[in-house]
């Protein structure tokens, strides 16, 4: 593979030197900014992610801020999962969609006050449309990018290396629920959340130069965790069913498609841009949908769209597949057509080296 090119287009975290001194082997680009995947190989981080502590530069989670009377308004916007019992100090998983129901994120979000919340995005400029909504409804908001990167403790040893920089009481963090601890001095907003399901937490840095000495505070009070540099693992997070936009699902999905109904309440989504769109669809339900898919035989990178074929006919497609070294078989997630998404259908799949046996799955491996 040749490499890809370097500039400031690109953008660089304020973990990158603690990324490159632990011997970062790719990156790929999420939200124009660098994301590490490998560091020893993906297998060898997939074993350490389940069974240690690491740290993960998510920088490239950036935050879409929105601050103002009518916040809370906009953000209702957003998404249909209806956010009325939403309070500060939590965290919801919201699919975010346009005004035809389509997804085009699916971001964390994490509201801060009633008239301040932050959207942690997956890959997609969701600034450019939250800023475009905000300025044609004439809305008492601002909408912008702050100087805040997210840094992930992942891994079952997360509470011990935590509980080490941040004192004890982060322990008692509940899932998707925030609360501001102290680093020498620094009021620092953690939250029991991350993309990996061997939990951890993540530490929302307010100001690029507070990155590297709370990076480098963490691998010091970590070592005999064997704590190290990590990412989000591929192999990993295809077992757990976490799903990647722009892999898993495009504008062309529907929450509904993705799997994501349940963190819907289209009916109550009061204001939502999409919610018209989606009830109208809602009434027969997806066609197709998201699935858990197992791959037989070896497999090469997933980086294009491989059919699933039932005969000569084309069912879905698988978007992310790897090689499971805890289950012996490769694990997947695909789109599959209604009519083939039965748990124990058996369909081909199209890879570049060619077809392998596919068999859904009744549900994702974590
Ligand atoms: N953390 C933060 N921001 C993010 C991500 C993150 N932005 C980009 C990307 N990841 C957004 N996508 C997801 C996908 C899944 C989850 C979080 C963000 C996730 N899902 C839980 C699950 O499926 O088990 C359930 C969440 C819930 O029950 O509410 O955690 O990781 N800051």
């Amino acid at each position: 593979m040749p490499a890809i090119s370097v500039s400031n287009r690109l953008r660089r975290t304020p973990f990158s030197e603690g990324v490159e001194a632990a011997g970062v082997k790719a990156y790929t680009v999420y939200n124009h900014m660098l994301l590490p995947t490998v560091f020893r190989s993906v297998e060898e981080d997939y074993r350490h992610l389940k069974e240690a502590v690491q740290v993960w530069d998510v920088a490239c989670e950036r935050q879409v801020e929105l601050r103002g009377p009518d916040a809370g308004r906009l953000m209702q916007m957003l998404t249909p999962r209806d956010l009325r019992g939403m309070l500060p100090g939590q965290c919801y998983y919201v699919p975010t969609v346009d005004e035809t129901g389509g997804m085009i994120n699916d971001p964390v979000a994490v509201k801060l006050a009633d008239d301040r919340y932050w959207v942690s995005i997956a890959d997609s400029d969701l600034l450019l449309w939250v800023k475009g909504l905000a300025h044609a409804w004439h809305l008492d908001v601002i909408v912008d990018e702050p100087d805040v990167s997210p840094l992930a403790i992942q891994g079952p040893k997360s509470d011990d290396l935590a509980a080490r920089i941040f004192g004890d009481k982060v322990r008692d963090l509940r899932f998707f629920r925030y609360d501001r601890f102290d680093f020498n001095g620094v009021q620092m907003l953690v939250a029991r959340s991350g993309y990996s399901k061997q939990g951890g937490f993540e530490i929302y840095v307010e100001g690029g130069k507070h990155g590297m000495p709370l990076w480098n505070a963490l691998m010091e009070a970590g070592k005999d965790l064997d704590v190290r540099a990590g990412c989000p693992n591929l192999i990993e997070r295809i077992e757990g069913g976490l799903l990647s936009y722009g892999n898993d699902m495009t504008r062309e999905n529907t929450p509904h498609e993705c799997g994501l109904g349940k963190f819907c309440s289209t009916q109550t989504a009061i204001g939502c841009v999409g919610r018209d769109a989606l009830l109208r669809v809602a009434k027969d339900g997806p066609a197709r949908q998201i699935r858990a898919i197992e791959i037989e035989g070896d497999l090469p990178p997933c980086d294009r769209h491989w059919p699933l074929v039932a005969g000569e006919k084309q069912v879905g497609r698988v978007t992310s597949a790897a090689k499971s070294p805890d289950f012996g078989t490769g694990v997947a997630i695909g789109m599959v057509r209604m009519t083939h998404w039965e748990a124990g259908t058996e369909l081909a799949v199209h890879t570049q080296d060619g077809p392998r046996r596919a068999i859904v799955q009744e549900a994702f491996w974590l």
